[in-house]
């Protein structure tokens, strides 16, 4: 099939998509920036659109969605939504983690759970793609609050998942805290020690050492990746980051440990400015300890860190933008900014952080671009790690888990820029990766029959 007919027949893949599940733009948007790297491989491959493989994987295998009732401290009765959509099993159980975030439909579900699948593909190891969460918002919720509602959600959750079915995680909102709770429930109801199920437990119960700083250290890892090849490092690099939960500080952590100079940290409120350096100990205190506000550490900080409540974060002149926070949070404004001060890399720690316009920007003027997929799948990479340990009843040293994420890193950053130049595109580790996790989930789905 020559590349433009390819081209057409993704374009009506991806209207029909839009007609059949309006309302759903983050899933559209995850959609559209796979489907339009893939003509040249559906051009080559008549047999994809013949078992109509591309249509198969825009579809859920399942999707799930649930009453969460549960009663607040003063005894009132509360009500959630739960979802979880189970994407894609073709390379193993679904796997992904849980949102639980005010914003949480089942259009950002499937837009997380669409992403997981090529991402779990590029780790090269046995998972499949799924997502969930909720619209409960646990911020200025006491701890009993959050425990009830993670045992009513895991109550009505736990007859979906198993160690070799479906193994949630954490995502924005659900951390240690939170899995400890979901864990303990589940494991009441079955009435098993089935470590397998979650993933981010406790190093105490089942979880794996580095699980928690696992996506921050692999973006930086695929930072370094790829300012590697441009004959460059992280050392005195002024990197810039967003966010202040869990993938943003150990971000900073690891991009601090490679010599660079993080200078920003930001939430919902307003970012941080420190011209001496993020105090990651100070940040970790208020973040980790007090669950506190950037606003909390620009005070405590002293005079060289500023708390800026206007404008965004990606003005701030930087060599490195590590966007850590949530979709769509670097805007074309912010590319045309980050571009004017000289950035030389954008690598996604959130999930699809970017929007088209702002990718289309910084492609333009040569930056090299970390793709959420590939960049932050060592959190998920070292989730099928703790899989691994718990499978085996064992428990591995930190050095070990490091030493394997940064091999599953750099086997990731190598994968996206040789299929990249393989197809055309030399540096564009966004089609890269896009092309090469495709084609590992369509070979298994091809193999796999008509499911
Ligand atoms: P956390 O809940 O620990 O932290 C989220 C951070 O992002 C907070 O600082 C939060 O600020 C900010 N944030 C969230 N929503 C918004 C919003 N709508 N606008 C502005 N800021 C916002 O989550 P994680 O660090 O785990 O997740 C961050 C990103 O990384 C997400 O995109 C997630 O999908 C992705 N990711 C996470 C992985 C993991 O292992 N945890 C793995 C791979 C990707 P505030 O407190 O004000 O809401
Ligand atoms: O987006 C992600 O990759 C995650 N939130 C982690 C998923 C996991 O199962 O560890």
């Amino acid at each position: 099939m020559p590349s433009t007919a390819a081209t057409d027949w993704l374009a009506s893949v991806e209207a029909a998509l839009q007609r059949r599940d309006p309302g759903e733009p983050e899933f559209h948007q995850a959609v559209q920036e796979v489907l339009e790297s893939l003509a040249p491989v559906v051009a080559a491959r008549p047999e994809l659109r013949e078992h109509r493989v591309v249509e198969r994987l825009v579809e859920p295998e399942r999707q799930v969605i649930f009453r969460v009732p549960w009663q607040d401290d003063q005894g009132g009765v509360r009500i959630n939504r739960g979802f979880r959509v189970e994407f894609n099993s073709a390379l193993g159980p679904y796997k992904g983690g849980l949102r639980f975030h005010p914003s949480v439909n089942l259009g950002i579900v499937k837009f997380l759970g669409f992403e997981q699948i090529f991402k779990n593909a590029l780790t090269g190891l046995g998972i499949g793609g799924g997502k969930g969460g909720s619209d409960f918002d646990p911020r200025g919720r006491s701890d009993a609050e959050v425990m009830r509602f993670c045992q009513s959600f895991m109550t009505e959750l736990h007859r979906h998942l198993g160690e070799h079915t479906d193994v949630p995680a954490g995502d924005i909102g659900v951390g240690g805290r939170e899995l400890g709770y979901l864990f303990g429930q589940y494991r009441r109801i079955t009435n098993r020690w089935e470590a397998g199920v979650l993933t981010g437990k406790g190093t105490g119960w089942g979880g794996s050492r580095v699980r928690t700083e696992a996506t921050g250290y692999g973006n930086v890892l695929f930072t370094a990746e790829m300012l590697k090849v441009r004959g460059t490092d992280l050392e005195g690099r002024r990197v810039t980051v967003s966010g202040s939960g869990n993938v943003a500080l150990y971000t900073v952590a690891k991009a601090q440990q490679l010599g660079a100079h993080v200078v920003t940290v930001s939430d919902s409120g307003g970012y941080v400015i420190d011209e001496k350096g993020i105090d990651l100990a100070l940040l970790q205190q208020i973040k980790e300890v007090e669950r506190g506000r950037v606003s909390d550490y620009a005070e405590r900080r002293g005079t060289s860190a500023r708390y800026v409540t206007e404008g965004s974060v990606w003005e701030v002149p930087t060599d490195v933008a590590l966007p850590s926070a949530t979709q769509n949070e670097l805007t074309e404004t912010d590319a045309i900014a980050l571009v004017r001060n000289g950035v030389t890399a954008v690598s996604e720690g959130a999930n699809m952080p970017t929007t088209p316009e702002a990718l289309r920007v910084l492609r333009e003027a040569g930056v090299a671009f970390g793709p959420a997929k590939a960049a932050n799948a060592g959190g998920v990479a070292t989730s099928a790690l703790e899989m691994r340990q718990n499978a085996a009843r064992d428990s591995w040293t930190a050095d070990r888990v490091e030493d394997e994420l940064a091999g599953v890193m750099r086997s990731i950053h190598d994968t996206a820029y040789e299929t990249a130049e393989r197809y055309g595109r030399p540096g564009d580790y966004a089609t890269g990766a896009n092309i090469a996790a495709f084609e590992r989930v369509a070979d298994a789905v091809l193999a796999q029959g008509l499911i």
